[in-house]
């Protein structure tokens, strides 16, 4: 390892009550045995790479002392998302870029928060998916969390949280302009409120028909991150990738991005410089067929690699003297 290169760390978070299946929790094992330390310090991958495995964040259930009924398995997330803002936070502390492995989404509630946190707010989100995952507890059709994490981080809309016990470590400090959407075809009534009163910019899939990634890249990223300074959290939900290239997930939505137009997100936010956080969410090694959850975890690989800046192209070897 050349400890003067990029330092990543690599996190698991084997948590899937945040959403309405099991199988997500196998995720960040599943990723790894199919391979993702060797990929990302492979001969063509980035030489001056310094990867740690931070291995996975131990979670236990809170003690509520009043039940919360709006919220599935609330005691469950919010005692997983409070462990995963500190072992993010002190990963970034250590001048690391924090690679988490969900897991459903409702972990990046936890992600953002300890983001957010080791950089005083002064982040931007670009947040990859077919969903737009701003629900409140009170406009929720399902309860489901991991439809809910950027209303928990989102300083605009902290006070529809504060009916909640156990989050007084909660730090809600990022404003709703410093998020960016690409990807989104399957957004709830109340999201889309949300979205246009918080004036939040949001890609959906018409606008990446009509404009291609490059274009929406630079646009996203001139709105969010408007001086070149801040942190950049990319949340990637596998779900925004289109079915036929990551089938293996638990709310798939067809007519989604392909796997090449997310690999050239993720490079465009390598190559700024500025990429503080990385979460690859919701892969779901139970669905589907052997192929399915073969081709899935290999899209994650791909994704999470291009964080770490592999260059599709190629690179020159250095000759050994
Ligand atoms: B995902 C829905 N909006 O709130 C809800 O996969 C779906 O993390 C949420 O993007 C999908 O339950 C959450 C209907
Ligand atoms: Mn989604
Ligand atoms: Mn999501
Ligand atoms: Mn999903």
């Amino acid at each position: 390892l050349n400890k003067e290169g990029k330092k990543v760390g690599i996190l698991g978070v084997p948590f899937s009550k945040g959403n309405g299946k099991t199988g997500a929790e196998q995720a960040p094992t599943a990723i790894l045995e199919h391979g993702l330390l060797k990929s990302l310090t492979n001969f063509d991958a980035n030489p001056n790479l310094d990867v740690e495995d931070f291995g996975e964040v131990k979670f236990s259930s809170k003690k509520l002392k009043r039940p919360v009924s709006d919220i599935k398995n609330y005691a469950e997330f919010i005692g997983c998302i409070e462990r995963v803002s500190k072992r993010v936070h002190s990963i970034i502390e250590e001048g690391r870029l924090c690679i988490t492995i969900g897991g459903d989404h409702s972990i990046a509630a936890g992600t953002v928060d300890g983001h957010a946190r080791a950089k005083d707010g002064n982040i931007a989100i670009l947040w990859i998916d077919a969903h737009a995952d701003i629900n409140t507890p009170k406009t929720s059709h399902t309860g489901h969390p991991h439809g809910m994490p950027l209303s928990f981080v989102v300083k605009e809309l902290r006070d529809h949280w504060s009916e909640y016990p156990e989050i007084e470590w909660r730090t809600p400090i990022v404003p709703a302009r410093n998020i960016a959407y690409i990807g989104l075809r399957s957004v709830d009534d109340y999201e889309r409120l949300i979205i246009d009163r918080l004036g939040i910019t949001a890609f959906g899939m018409d606008e990446v028909d009509d404009l291609g990634i490059p274009e929406i890249m630079r646009r996203a990223l001139k709105v969010i991150d408007p001086e070149q300074n801040r942190s950049i959290h990319l949340s990637f939900d596998i779900d925004g990738l289109d079915p036929l290239e990551a089938p293996a997930t638990g709310t798939p939505v067809r007519g989604g991005i392909t796997l090449r137009e997310g690999i050239q997100i993720v490079e465009t936010v390598y190559k700024t410089g500025r990429l503080g956080a990385f979460d690859l969410c919701e892969v779901n090694p139970q669905m589907g067929r052997e192929e399915d959850v073969r081709k899935t975890l290999q899209a994650a690989t791909d994704l999470i690699k291009a964080a770490t800046g592999h260059r599709r192209s190629g690179r020159t070897a250095k000759i050994p003297t």
